[in-house]
């Protein structure tokens, strides 16, 4: 009788936080690792809004990302809401990525966050981001920096947009998890509802195309989803809320162009993600100043 002495090597499993100021690309940099679009991206800042799961699973283990909302001065309201639910990811997680901008030493933006950091024992990785808009020796002082503040186990330039060593840091961020099997399916890349997503996704529509203040007054409510039983169909009916009667004409548009335009956008996406034809009702609303009212806060789960 033949007995292996081979072990099956252990999985290795873990909970890893991607935080860092808005606009660094933290969702970029989620959605590049799963392959797979989970997090809304703009180029505008303070996009995501709550805390984003995106599940990263290969032979070696499960590597369970949460995407944050950008932690900045924040005084109130939903603003205030968002950062807290950046740094209440930083606790339970078994390692931290802190995603800079490559074009400056810690400043006092980044001191809001390094003193949260200083604060929890958990490994943490520096991550400058967007080196590909950097001249190559514009890197190593940047490094070096960043490496003198020494709370961190490793730093890493990387480009989440072009891919530039997300490998690498996949190698690192894999060397930090625990021993542990799965927690979550194989198959699955987020655990998110798809009412979310497609609210998301309409949302992402909205910021990329307006300006000024409306992507950050925007809010988007699902009424309501069904999936027709015949036919392959879905219908979505969703309301746009706004503060102001004025955010509510530059929503519309002209004769409602830029809404159809908006409705269009999310629809072909919308298409795509749920391998259905979208019939997509959008309303828009006005809810004076939602933004700092509590009880809507709480409704949308901000
Ligand atoms: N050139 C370049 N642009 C990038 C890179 N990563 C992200 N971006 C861009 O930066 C902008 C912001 O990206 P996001 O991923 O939304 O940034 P975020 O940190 O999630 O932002 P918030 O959710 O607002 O905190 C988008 O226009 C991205 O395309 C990169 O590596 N290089
Ligand atoms: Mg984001």
């Amino acid at each position: 009788m033949l007995i292996s002495t081979k072990k099956n090597t252990p999985k290795r499993s873990g909970f890893v936080a991607i935080i860092g100021r808005p606009n660094v690309g933290k969702s970029t940099l989620l959605n590049h690792i799963l392959g797979e679009k989970v997090s809304i991206v703009t180029d505008k800042p303070q996009t995501t809004r709550n805390r984003i799961l995106g599940i990263f699973t290969d032979a070696e283990g499960q590597i369970v990302f949460f995407d944050t909302p950008g932690i900045h001065q924040a005084r109130g309201g939903l603003n205030r809401r968002m950062v807290q639910t950046a740094l209440a990811t930083l606790s339970e997680i078994d390692l931290v990525l802190f995603l800079v901008p490559p074009d400056l030493t810690f400043g006092a933006k980044d001191a809001l966050i390094t003193d949260h950091l200083k604060e929890i024992k958990t490994p943490k990785i520096l991550v400058v981001n967007k080196i590909d808009t950097l001249k190559q020796d514009g890197i190593i002082p940047l490094l070096q920096a960043y490496t003198e503040e020494g709370l961190f186990s490793d730093v890493i330039p990387i480009s989440a947009l072009t891919g530039k060593n997300v490998d690498r840091l996949l190698a690192l961020i894999k060397k930090e998890m625990p021993e542990a099997e799965p927690f979550f399916p194989d198959d699955i890349a987020t655990d998110q509802p798809v009412r979310f997503l497609a609210s998301e996704i309409i949302r992402e529509k909205v910021i990329l195309k307006t300006r000024d203040e409306v992507p950050y007054v925007i809010a988007v409510k699902i009424e309501s989803f069904k999936e027709e039983p015949k036919g392959n169909l879905t219908r979505i009916q969703a309301t746009l809320y706004v503060e102001r009667d004025s955010q509510k004409g530059i929503l519309i548009g002209k004769n409602g162009h830029l809404l159809k335009e908006i409705g269009q956008n999310a629809r072909l996406e919308l298409e795509k993600l749920l391998a259905t034809k979208i019939f997509l009702e959008l309303w828009v609303k006005v809810k004076k100043n939602w933004r700092t009212d509590d009880l809507f806060l709480t409704h949308m789960e901000y």
